[in-house]
């Protein structure tokens, strides 16, 4: 059972280099409500909102990015434009009283889609603890 534990965990980090979701979501193929776009960055709305503003934010070109605990220091950049643009996407949705950015990893972080993303939450009151 545990073998078999150990291989369901390394079947969902592999990445096989195909396609994603969201890059489909980049190439086009599958239709997301644009908010944002720049050289490195794509922001849609989240099929599922958990609050009034919920974007998701995901780097265009994966590069082995699978989730956060795969990064180095090559995607230091795109991390920080990640950031950068949280806060944009923040300011143009007008969430000026605060908002929630949050990246889910691996199965214990509840992810599902594995192409690293930041979801953006605003325009309700968080709580804390997350559940
Ligand atoms: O978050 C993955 C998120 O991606 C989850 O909140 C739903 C969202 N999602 C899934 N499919 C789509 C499409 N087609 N458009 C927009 N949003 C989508 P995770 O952190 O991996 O659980």
């Amino acid at each position: 059972e545990a073998a078999a534990k150990t291989a369901a965990a390394a079947a969902v980090t592999l990445d096989t280099g195909a396609p994603t979701l969201f890059d489909k979501i980049v190439s086009r193929e599958i239709p997301a409500t644009v908010v944002y776009e720049d050289e490195s960055v794509l922001a849609f709305r989240d099929i599922n909102p958990q609050a009034p503003v919920h974007v998701v934010l995901i780097p265009k070109r994966r590069d082995g990015l699978t989730q956060l605990s795969k990064a180095d220091a090559r995607h230091k950049d795109v991390l920080g434009q990640l950031l950068l643009a949280a806060k944009r996407v923040a300011d143009q949705e007008g969430l000026d009283n605060g908002f929630r950015v949050v990246i889910n990893d691996g199965p214990n972080g509840c992810q599902s889609v594995y192409h690293l993303h930041l979801h953006l939450l605003g325009g309700r009151q968080m709580k804390w603890p997350p559940g």
